[in-house]
């Protein structure tokens, strides 16, 4: 039975497979492939969010992660819970600020209005305080947004266009 399963299953997985990879970027190693963008973080460095930028300015001119979806809010979330298995006590920053107008919440790679797109604050967040500046993916809420200081140490994952996959024809 299992036998004459099998190039239906090995058919399945191969379909799986090409619809995955067709629609994710080409990664340099040690990035992860979502959509169009490639995705970088470590458990190792913490830093503050000035920091972060150039932090990944300097990975292959990389920003600080944005989110424009939920697809890429569930990839990332999924990028943060592995890197700390069940230690939710931590954070990373977002390339949003609202440094310039408190209250009105940007990303700073090309300045869109972080509520005019997908957004996920989480509970009666953003509290507006003017001294919480910076975005970021809080881990006690499951990785739902807050606003916090822009000058604690925390992760960051940093974000960068892929390559395109060459077209497969055929
Ligand atoms: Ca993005
Ligand atoms: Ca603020």
């Amino acid at each position: 039975m299992i036998m004459a399963l099998l190039p239906i299953i090995i058919a399945v997985m191969t379909a799986a497979f090409i619809a995955q990879t067709g629609a994710s970027a080409l990664c340099d190693d040690g990035w992860t492939a979502y959509g169009s963008s490639c995705y970088f973080s470590d458990d190792k460095t913490q830093m503050h969010w000035a920091e972060g930028t150039n932090y990944c300015q300097a990975h292959g001119g990389a920003y600080i992660t944005t989110i424009q979806s939920e697809g890429e809010f569930l990839f990332l979330q999924d990028m943060c819970r592995r890197l700390f298995k069940n230690d939710r006590n931590n954070f990373f920053y977002l390339g949003a600020t609202d440094e310039e107008i408190e209250g009105i919440w940007r990303w700073y790679t090309d300045n869109s209005l972080v509520n005019e797109g997908y957004h996920n604050w989480s509970p009666g967040q953003p509290n507006a305080r003017v001294n919480e500046n910076c975005a970021v993916l809080w881990g006690p809420n499951d990785y739902t947004w807050h606003d916090h200081f822009c000058n604690e140490n925390a992760y960051v994952i940093c974000e960068k266009p892929g390559l395109k996959r060459p077209e497969v024809v055929g």
